[in-house]
């Protein structure tokens, strides 16, 4: 199972919003074939998995697979019938799929055509690789990231707008990573405005590209700005943020970024809708002149987020609260 999980995680800035999931075929303790999910809409990881197998089933083979084989139409056909199809008798699998339409069907469909089934292995692990999509089906809405980038005595611009840059490049290229592995970014008309940003992923691997949600009330943008060059912007206009993320919930996404200036991060925190603060801290100070992140000190605490870890990159340091 270990390999099985080890060969789905390359793919992680593909597949999203499906899970990383990794099949094998194993016969007296050797790998014959191994498969993953390559490609959100793609083949399922069973169906490589089968397609790298040529030889003939006997009652010594096992599937080995990360997560419950679905049993639904998608984009792509249920996999169980694949799995009886192909005459194999034993199959071990990972962890349940949270996702409601194939939770705990995809298993009752392989036992009552009478395959040996054992759930449970290294499930912990399964779940945390795919800690968005496990979220988003549990909790019905999607996780909920804020990133800020901050002096060291908090504030997060001068103001009186002079642009510098607070934090290092080695910080600003490890944001391209935290964006690529979101499904949206999220961001208000302040910064739209005043930053000029393009907020999409520059990283030098293969990525999907997170969808923008532009929060704002001004009717007209300008579409020259960068932040609408890549035609991947929605603009939605409504105040409630809980209103906001309960219409994601609906849709393929599991996890959100949140990356907006002092104004929109402190209505987030105070909804209580913050799952992980990541903040990026220079050794600077801004002193007087600045504007402070947070409108309550305690903050942090009180949206119940705790410290997970905290490191230096550069110059900088990197701290994650989770709740
Ligand atoms: C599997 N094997 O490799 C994956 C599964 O739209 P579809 O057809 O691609 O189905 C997506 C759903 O299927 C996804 O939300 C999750 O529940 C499950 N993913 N299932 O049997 C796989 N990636
Ligand atoms: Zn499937």
């Amino acid at each position: 199972m270990k390999r099985a999980i080890e060969i789905s995680a390359p793919y992680k800035y593909l597949t999203k919003p499906n899970p990383m999931v990794g099949a094998l075929i194993v016969k007296d303790g050797e790998i014959l074939a191994e498969g993953a999910h390559e490609k959100f809409g793609g083949p399922h990881a069973e169906v490589n998995c089968f397609n790298a197998f040529k030889d003939k089933f006997d009652f010594d083979h096992v599937m080995f697979c990360t997560l419950e084989p679905c049993n639904h139409h998608g984009k792509t056909p249920p996999c169980t019938e694949k799995i009886i199809a192909s005459g194999i008798k034993k199959i071990v699998i990972g962890s349940l799929d949270p996702n409601p339409i194939v939770a705990g069907k995809g298993i009752k469909r392989l036992r009552d055509a009478g395959l040996d089934v054992s759930v449970g292995i290294l499930a912990p692990e399964v779940r945390e690789l795919n800690k968005f999509f496990f979220f988003k089906h549990e909790n019905k809405r999607p996780y909920v990231t804020i990133k800020i980038a901050s002096s060291a005595d908090w504030m997060s611009h001068n103001r009186n707008g002079s642009t510098t840059w607070i934090t290092s490049a080695a910080s600003r290229s490890d944001v391209q990573k935290v964006r690529a592995e979101h499904d949206v970014i999220l961001t208000g008309g302040n910064t739209v405005r005043d930053d000029q940003p393009r907020m999409d992923a520059r990283v030098e691997f293969p990525t999907l590209q997170p969808r923008k949600i532009l929060l704002t009330s001004q009717e007209e943008w300008d579409s020259n700005l960068i932040f609408f060059k890549d035609k991947n912007v929605t603009i939605n206009k409504e105040r409630n943020l809980k209103e906001v993320i309960k219409d994601l919930s609906h849709k393929e996404i599991n996890s959100v970024l949140v990356e907006a200036g002092p104004k929109l991060v402190n209505s987030f925190l105070h909804e209580g809708l913050c799952d992980q603060l990541i903040v990026y801290q220079s050794p600077d100070s801004l002193g007087e002149g600045g504007v402070p992140w947070f409108e309550d000190n305690r903050i942090i605490d009180k949206c119940g987020l705790s410290l997970k870890s905290s490191y230096t990159i550069d110059r900088d340091k990197k701290t994650i609260f989770e709740k």
